[in-house]
């Protein structure tokens, strides 16, 4: 499990964006995302750091949660 503190999502169409850069990394990925409070949570194989590159490149922030 990956959780990463993502800023800059505003709606909805952003949540879809993150799901997808994250899906792109690891297509079997099951992701949540709260709009809220931007935590997201990745039950994936893929590296937190290759996610948080990969959601910094489409220009959202990203952090990982320890
Ligand atoms: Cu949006």
């Amino acid at each position: 499990m990956v959780t990463l503190n993502v800023t800059g999502m505003t709606c909805d169409g952003c949540v879809r964006s993150v799901e997808r850069i994250i899906k792109a990394q690891d297509p079997d990925a099951q992701v949540k995302v709260d709009l809220g409070s931007g935590r997201v949570e990745a039950n994936t194989s893929a590296q937190p750091a290759a996610l948080v590159e990969a959601i910094e490149a489409a220009g959202f922030g990203a952090t990982p949660v320890a």
